[in-house]
C-alpha cells in the first residue's frame, strides 16, 4: 500500500508493490481435480475438500477453469449462462462455500472469463438467430458469399471458421468450434453486458479473472480473406483478429467499467496467443490501465513443426532466446506470467524433461526451479507439483478433446496415415493435461469412487500426492520450497534478470540481482554430467536451493549432475 495521492485512472496496487508480484497461482481444471459425488467428473465440493493441498503448497491464488453452465463441447469453454454454475460442478451455494474456504485460508480466487465467444446454446445466441433481434449484432453474422462462407478463415478446431444457419440463410463466425460462436465486441450493449457480468462475480467476492483468448475480441470488421499457407483450403485470418484494431480501447474501457472499481484487490491476466513482447508491454504497462499480465505462447510453440501436431525437439538456445527476450522486454514496464503447463499443453516433464523412472523427479524439479526463478508470476497447473507425466494415449478412442478428435478426422481425410497422426496427438494433445489428479495409489487415484470421464494415468501407483507428502525429496516438496523462497527472498520477486551462457545447448543459467543480493540459477537440461565455467566471484557461494545430490565442482567450474538445478546466493 502506498500513501501518495492517486491520479485519476492510476492504481498504485498495479505498480511495483502490487500484491500479485510476489504471488504464485495454481490452476484447477475442475473436471479433473476431485469428484465428490461419484459421477466421474470433478466438482466444486471435491475441490473445496482438497483446498489444504493448495494451502500447504503455499500458493496465493487459485485460478478456476470454467464452471459455468455449458454443453461441454469444449469442456466448459462454451458457456451458456455466465451467471450460474453447471449442475455437474454444483451450484452457486457450493461456489460460495468454495470461495469462503479459499479466503479463510488466506488465498484468492480468480475465475476464467470466456467472452470471445459463448455457447451456441446461450440465450444471447439463440435470440441472435432471428435477424430482427437486437441481439443479431452481438455476433458475427454475414450473408453467404457466392453461395459459400463469407471468407476463407479456418477454425482452430479444424474446418471452416463459419457455420451456416438455415433459419436465415446466413453464416456466423466461430474461431473455435461451431458450438462457440464469436461475440461482436463492436456492439456497445454487448460490452456493457459483459462488464455487468464481471462486476456481478466481483461483488460476489471473486478476486479477478483469467481472460480466455482476450486478444481475439477485436476483429477487423471487414473480415478480409487470409493468406493461404501450405496446401490446406483455409486462409490465415489471424492478422485480422489477433490484437485487432480496437483491442486496447476495449481493455481500457473494461478497466474503467470494472477493474478500477475494486482498486488493489484484483488480478487480471489475459490469455493471448500470438502476442508479441512489444504488444505485451502496452497491455501490462500500469500507466495504461489495461491488464496486470498476459500469458504469451512463444516458448510453448518452439517445439512445433509445420503445426502443433508435428512436434520437433526443443533447442535449449531457442528457449533461452525467447524467454530471455520476454524478461528483457518487460523489465522496465509491465510484468510477465511464467508457465510450463496448463490444460492445453502436454506435461512439461514429458515434453522438456525426462519422465522415465530414473530422471523424472530430478528433471521435473529442475524445470520448476528454472521457471520459478525468472522474474514474473509463476503459474502451477494441477499435478505439475507432483511431476505428473503425459497420458498413455494409444488409439483414437483414448482421446476426449475436440481439438484432437477433429484434427484426427481432418488429417485422415487428407490422406495421412493413422499412426502418423496419432504420434503427433500423443505428444501434443491436450488430453495429456486432463487426466485426473493423482491423489493416492488406489484404483482411481482418489479422484473418484465412480468411473472417471477420462482414464486415470496408470502411473498413479507411483506418482501421487500421498506418496509425495511423505517424501521430503519429492517434486511436491520442491515446489513448496520454491514457493516459500519467492515469499521470503525479495530478489526472486524484484531482482533484475541477466541470461548467462546464451549459446550453451545444455545448461540454462542466469542471475537475478536486487540491492546487495545476487542469485545464480543453473539447470542442466540433459541426462549427462555437465561442467561450465563459473562466472567470477561465485566460488564457494551459499547454496540456497538444490534438487538432490550434486556433482562435485572442479575449481572455477560449475559441475551439474544429470538434470540438476541449483540456486546460489551472494551478498555484497
Ligand atoms: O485456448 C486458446 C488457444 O489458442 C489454444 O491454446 C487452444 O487451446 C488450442 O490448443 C489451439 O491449438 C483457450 C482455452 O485455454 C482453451 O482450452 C479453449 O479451447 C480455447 O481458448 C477456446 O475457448
Amino acid at each position: 500500500m502506498t500513501g501518495h495521492h492517486l491520479e485519476p485512472g492510476e492504481d498504485a496496487a498495479r505498480g511495483d508493490d502490487a500484491w500479485w508480484r510476489s504471488a504464485v497461482v495454481y490452476q484447477v481444471y475442475p473436471r479433473s481435480f476431485a469428484d465428490s459425488d461419484g459421477d466421474g467428473i470433478g466438482d466444486l465440493a471435491g475441490l473445496t475438500g482438497r483446498l489444504d493441498h493448495l494451502a500447504k503448497l503455499g500458493v496465493d491464488v487459485l485460478w478456476l477453469s470454467p464452471v459455468y453452465p455449458s454443453p461441454q463441447d469444449d469442456n466448459g469453454y462454451d458457456i451458456s449462462d455466465y451467471r450460474n454454475i453447471d449442475p455437474v460442478f454444483g451450484d452457486l451455494a457450493a461456489f460460495d462455500r468454495l470461495l469462503a474456504a479459499v479466503h479463510e485460508r488466506g488465498m484468492r480466487l480468480i475465475m476464467d472469463l470466456v467472452v470471445n465467444h459463448t455457447s451456441d446454446e446461450h440465450p444471447w445466441f439463440q435470440e441472435s438467430r432471428d435477424p430482427d433481434s437486437p441481439k443479431r449484432d452481438w455476433y458475427w453474422w454475414r450473408p453467404p458469399r457466392g453461395g459459400r462462407e463469407p471468407n476463407n478463415w479456418g477454425s482452430f478446431f479444424s474446418g471452416s471458421a463459419w457455420a451456416h444457419d438455415a433459419a436465415s440463410d446466413a453464416y456466423y463466425l466461430h474461431l473455435f468450434s461451431p458450438k462457440q460462436p464469436d461475440l461482436n465486441w463492436e456492439n456497445p450493449d454487448l460490452r456493457q453486458a459483459v462488464y455487468a457480468m464481471m462486476r456481478w462475480w466481483l461483488d460476489r467476492g471473486v478476486d479477478g479473472f483469467r481472460m480466455d483468448v482476450v486478444n481475439f475480441i477485436s476483429k477487423d470488421p471487414a473480415l478480409p480473406d487470409g493468406a493461404l499457407h501450405g496446401d490446406g483450403p483455409f486462409g490465415d485470418g489471424s492478422p485480422y483478429f489477433v490484437c485487432g484494431p480496437r483491442i486496447h480501447d476495449y481493455l481500457q474501457e473494461m478497466h474503467r467499467e470494472v477493474t478500477a472499481r475494486y482498486p488493489g484487490r484484483l488480478l487480471t491476466v489475459g490469455e493471448m496467443p500470438g502476442v508479441t513482447v512489444e504488444q505485451a508491454r502496452l497491455f501490462t504497462d500500469p500507466r495504461r490501465a489495461e491488464l496486470d499480465m498476459v500469458f504469451q505462447f512463444e516458448h510453448v510453440g518452439l517445439d512445433h513443426g509445420q503445426g502443433k501436431f508435428d512436434p520437433r525437439p526443443l533447442r535449449l538456445t531457442d528457449l533461452k532466446t525467447s524467454l530471455g527476450r520476454w524478461q528483457t522486454g518487460l523489465a522496465d514496464v509491465g510484468w510477465n506470467s511464467l508457465y510450463w503447463n496448463n490444460h492445453d499443453q502436454p506435461r512439461v516433464v514429458s515434453r522438456f524433461g525426462d519422465d522415465g523412472p530414473r530422471h523424472r523427479t530430478r528433471s521435473a524439479t529442475m524445470l520448476a526451479t528454472v521457471l520459478h526463478l525468472h522474474r514474473g508470476t509463476p503459474y502451477v497447473y494441477q499435478g505439475e507439483e507432483l511431476g505428473m507425466a503425459n497420458a498413455p494415449l494409444r488409439t483414437i478412442e483414448d482421446f476426449r478433446d475436440i481439438e484432437s478428435l477433429n484434427h484426427y478426422t481432418q488429417a485422415l481425410n487428407a490422406g495421412q496415415e493413422p499412426e502418423d497422426i496419432l504420434r503427433g496427438l500423443r505428444a501434443m494433445g491436450r488430453d495429456n493435461a486432463r487426466t485426473p489428479m493423482q491423489w493416492d495409489a488406489s484404483a482411481q487415484a482418489g479422484f473418484t469412487t465412480g468411473t472417471p470421464w477420462i482414464p486415470v494415468n496408470p502411473d498413479h501407483t507411483e506418482i501421487n500426492a500421498a506418496a509425495e507428502y511423505a517424501d521430503p525429496a519429492s517434486v511436491y516438496h520442491h515446489y513448496r520450497r520454491l514457493i516459500a523462497l519467492r515469499h521470503s527472498e525479495p530478489a526472486v520477486v524484484h531482482g533484475d534478470f541477466t541470461m548467462l551462457l546464451p549459446d550453451d545447448e545444455r545448461i540454462y543459467a542466469f542471475t537475478r540481482r536486487y540491492g546487495d543480493t545476487t542469485l545464480l540459477v543453473a539447470g542442466n537440461f540433459t541426462g549427462d554430467i555437465v561442467a561450465v565455467d563459473l562466472p567470477d566471484g561465485w566460488e564457494g557461494a551459499e547454496l540456497l536451493l538444490d534438487n538432490g545430490p550434486s556433482a562435485t565442482d572442479e575449481p572455477g567450474r560449475l559441475t551439474l549432475a544429470p538434470w540438476e538445478a541449483r540456486v546460489h546466493r551472494r551478498t555484497r
